[in-house]
Order: structure tokens, then C-alpha cells, then sequence
């Protein structure tokens, strides 16, 4: 076969999805963690629990096989976990597929906060090591739901690092999660990178800068094509390939019955509708929540075919944290520049209610 043929969807030049897990190499521990799935997903299955399944944080491309550099996609994990967290509340189980050391579900109020979570903690008369008394009693709320998650096996805490990683969880899970059928939820929130250093052009080791210290490309590569990442001169020259559409895998193919929400990054005000409403069309899911990475806190724009676009918005009065006490369910903290309402408290209801509709609708006959 020529080169390239092999790699590449004739009519269009692009790598298919199926090309895709034909050529890049299996996460090692995905066997390990599909068999927690689906006894995950069957156990929520035969209580006619709803799962969602939510991806969140960062998508890396490693430039090197045994990698020193690799290629970032912004995202704390903020959205998702703070999302998996209304999910549960809303009754889901929730299957979160995360960057590994992103923000996770309820410890996200104290491991990345400004404060260090050892002050949090004070010494008692005794000695003994106990919780500041003002923050007992919101520690104590994000407890009793953490614990009650755990109890009710809820939350299934699955890691990824490179956009290889999450490609394969992404398929795997949503196979595993067929036998739910209109009941399975997919809430996209993490950021995945449009680009990748297929396996075949990936070099083996660390990339040397040094003009004495340059390798053969070809020696150091897999063969085949060019290296994505190799030094010309003093200047690093990378090459990567487009991600294949996983999307429309994922709507055709893989999860043809659940309810999918995709996310859509974007940093000119300009084109956010426009892209929103581009991937609508071309996957044919169910909903886009579009947001400015600038704006991601206080608002998002929905885009759907049912209900065509609006915007969900704090109010301004609301974007930021007032400096003292609480403020209704929401927690404080003075300083923090995180807004007062956490806009997913709104996001997820509006989910949910949708796909309740959606379920309604594929129960009804025709
Ligand atoms: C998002 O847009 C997320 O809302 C954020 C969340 C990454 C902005 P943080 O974690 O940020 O709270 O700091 N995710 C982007 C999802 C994405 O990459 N979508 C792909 C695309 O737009 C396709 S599914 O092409």
C-alpha cells in the first residue's frame, strides 16, 4: 500500500476514526478500568438509574514517546467537575472520564483553591487536628454529598493524560454504556485537542535542542512518514495531523441512542453562534453549549434544533463573590474571584430536563 493510503479516508484526505484505533496503541490500563465500567453502568442499569457519562480537563499531544514535552489544550477541570457534581445531585450516576490531577468533584472546593488545604485546618485544645470553625459548615455540606456519592456508588473517578488516552476511554465507554440506552448521558466538557502526533511519526526519545546532539529523524522515529516533531536548524519544527471527527463517530456509531452535549470553546465573540450552530448541524446531536473562554463563568449559549439558541447568564451583580458570610446555598470565599452563583447549578437542570424530554420521546410510540 503507498504511503499514506493506509492512513487516510480517500475522498476527503482525513484519517478515518476506524484508521484512527487501527494505528495508535491502546491505553494500557483500559481493559482494567472498562470491567469497573460496566459493572458501574450495570449496577446503575438494573436500578433504571440515569449515567452520564462527563469528560473534563485537558487534552495532552506528547511530542516524544517516552515524553519531556508534549502540547497542551486548556482546561482546569472546573466545568466538569463542578458539573458531575449537580449531576449526582439531579440523581445521576456519573462516570467522570478527567485529566488526570484536573479538579475532581467535591475535593475541587479545597485542593486547587487559593487557599492550601492546610488552611482549612486548625489544632484543637487536645492537639488533635480539626476543621477552622468557619469553614465547618460548608465542609461539612460538601462531606455528607461526597459520602453519600461513595455510599450510593455513584461516581466513578476514570483518569486520561493525552487525547490518545481519551479517545479510547471516549469509544470504550459509550460500547459500555449502550445497554442504557435513551438513559445514558454524554456531557463533553473536556478540551480536546483538534491535533495529534500519530504513533507512526512519533519520535522515541526527547527532542534535542542542541545542533551537536541532533538525531536522525528517521533513527529516531518509528519509520514511515516524517517525525511530527523534529529540530531544523535551531528552530523546533512540529507537524501534527488532524484529530479525526469522533464526534459523529460517537453520534452515528457509538452511542446512537443517548443524549450527547457538546461543548464549544471559542475567544472571538464573533464566531461562537456561528461555531455553536456549525457542529450542531454537522453531527446532528442534541445540544451545544457554546462559551468564551474569557466569559466560560458567567455565561453559556445553548444551541439546539429543539429550542434554538439562548443564553444562560449571571446576572453582573452575581459574578463576583460578595466578601463575607453566605450567600444562600452558595460558599464564599473572600479570596476567591469565582462567581457567587456557580453557573452550572444552572447549566446541568437545564440538561437534565432535556434529556427527561428526550427519554419521554423515545418512549412514545412513532
Ligand atoms: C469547554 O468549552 C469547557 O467549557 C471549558 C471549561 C474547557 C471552557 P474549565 O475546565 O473550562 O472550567 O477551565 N470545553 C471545550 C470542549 C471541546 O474541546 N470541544 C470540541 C470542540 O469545540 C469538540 S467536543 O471542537
Amino acid at each position: 500500500m503507498a504511503e499514506g493510503s493506509l492512513m487516510k479516508n480517500s475522498t476527503n484526505g482525513d484519517m478515518t476514526a476506524a484508521d484512527y484505533f487501527a494505528t495508535n496503541p491502546k491505553p494500557a490500563s483500559l481493559d482494567r478500568q472498562s470491567t469497573i465500567a460496566r459493572a458501574f453502568i450495570e449496577q446503575h442499569a438494573s436500578e433504571g438509574r440515569r449515567v452520564a457519562l462527563v469528560t473534563s480537563g485537558g487534552t495532552t499531544v506528547p511530542l516524544e514517546n517516552q515524553t519531556v514535552r508534549f502540547i497542551d489544550n486548556f482546561s482546569a477541570g472546573t466545568r466538569g467537575a463542578t458539573s458531575a457534581e449537580y449531576f449526582l445531585e439531579a440523581g445521576y450516576a456519573v462516570i467522570f472520564l478527567h485529566r488526570h490531577f484536573s479538579l475532581l468533584p467535591y475535593s475541587r472546593h479545597y485542593s486547587h483553591s487559593t487557599n492550601c488545604f492546610l488552611d482549612f485546618m486548625t489544632h484543637n485544645e487536645a492537639g488533635a487536628v480539626v476543621v477552622e470553625s468557619e469553614y465547618q459548615q460548608q465542609m461539612a455540606e460538601v462531606l455528607e454529598r461526597y459520602k453519600k456519592a461513595k455510599r450510593e456508588n455513584a461516581l466513578l473517578l476514570l483518569p486520561f493524560t493525552t487525547v490518545n488516552e481519551y479517545l479510547w476511554y471516549l469509544r470504550e465507554l459509550a460500547m459500555q454504556m449502550r445497554p442504557l440506552g435513551a438513559n445514558g448521558l454524554f456531557y463533553l466538557a473536556a478540551a480536546v485537542s483538534d491535533f495529534f502526533v500519530p504513533a507512526e511519526r512519533m519520535v522515541e526519545h526527547k527532542i534535542q535542542s542542541s545542533e551537536d546532539f541532533h538525531q536522525d529523524a528517521m533513527t529516531n522515529g518509528q519509520g514511515g512518514r516524517a517525525p511530527a516533531a523534529h529540530m531544523d536548524g535551531k528552530s523546533l519544527m512540529i507537524d501534527l495531523d488532524p484529530v479525526p471527527k469522533f464526534l459523529k463517530q460517537l453520534v452515528d456509531a457509538w452511542a446512537p441512542q443517548s443524549m450527547i452535549v457538546s461543548f464549544k470553546l471559542e475567544t472571538d465573540p464573533a464566531l461562537l453562534a456561528k461555531k455553536a450552530r456549525y457542529a450542531l448541524e454537522k453531527y446532528a446531536h442534541h445540544l451545544v453549549i457554546g462559551n468564551m473562554l474569557s466569559t466560560r463563568k458567567w455565561e453559556v449559549l445553548f444551541v439546539s434544533a429543539d429550542g434554538g439558541e439562548r443564553w444562560i447568564r449571571v446576572p453582573a451583580s452575581r459574578r463576583t463573590k460578595s466578601i463575607t458570610g453566605r450567600d444562600g446555598d452558595l460558599w464564599e470565599n473572600a479570596e476567591s474571584r469565582e462567581p457567587a452563583i456557580e453557573i452550572e447549578s444552572w447549566i446541568v437542570p437545564e440538561v437534565a430536563k432535556m434529556h427527561s424530554q428526550m427519554i419521554e420521546k423515545s418512549r412514545s410510540p412513532g
